[in-house]
């Protein structure tokens, strides 16, 4: 069993029914559920805003077979991948696996490289995973430590949609 903080996100259709789609397919896994924010886009600017939130899941899978899950609720939401960082129908990002054993596993492997390296520069992950576990922790630092080193305009940014 491991513990994953899923991160996810969309900025094209109909973005309240795409989140739900990953809501459902984890609906017996998820121990922890951010509400959903409504954030800025971030890195490339010239797009509309997105929807974000964070999931917190218990699985019976390895990193992998997640990821794969992920990945898959992407392509039925007909995720077309055309620019770094760009508009996107849905997007499921993996930010922290903890392990049975409750230790925070590091992955250099380019496919899945964890914790997820955006992860601590980017409130649109942080604000919302502060709000499904005020205690969380990001190799070993409290998440609320790191919001609060993000610039506070970035922060206030997200608000609940
Ligand atoms: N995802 C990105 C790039 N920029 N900005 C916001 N606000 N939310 C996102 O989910 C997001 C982004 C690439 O994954
Ligand atoms: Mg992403
Ligand atoms: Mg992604």
């Amino acid at each position: 069993m491991i513990r994953a903080v899923l991160s996810i996100g969309s900025n094209m259709d109909d973005r309240y029914a795409l989140l739900e789609t990953v809501f459902e397919e984890f609906r017996d896994e998820t121990i922890a559920q951010s509400p959903i924010y409504s954030t800025p886009p971030w890195g490339v600017p010239d797009q509309d805003e997105f929807l974000n939130a964070i999931l917190i899941v218990n699985v019976a899978q390895t990193p992998r077979e997640l990821l794969r899950r992920g990945q898959h609720l992407e392509a039925a939401a007909e995720r077309r991948r055309t620019r770094k960082w760009g508009p996107r129908t849905l997007d499921v990002d993996i930010i922290q696996v903890i392990d049975a054993n409750g230790v925070e596993l590091v992955s250099e492997d380019p496919e899945l490289i964890l914790p997820h390296p955006w992860a601590r520069h980017r409130a649109f992950v942080l604000v919302p995973w502060l709000a499904a576990d005020p205690e969380a922790r990001l190799l070993g630092v409290p998440v609320r430590e790191i919001v609060e080193k993000l610039d506070i305009a970035d922060v206030e940014a997200v608000v609940e949609a």
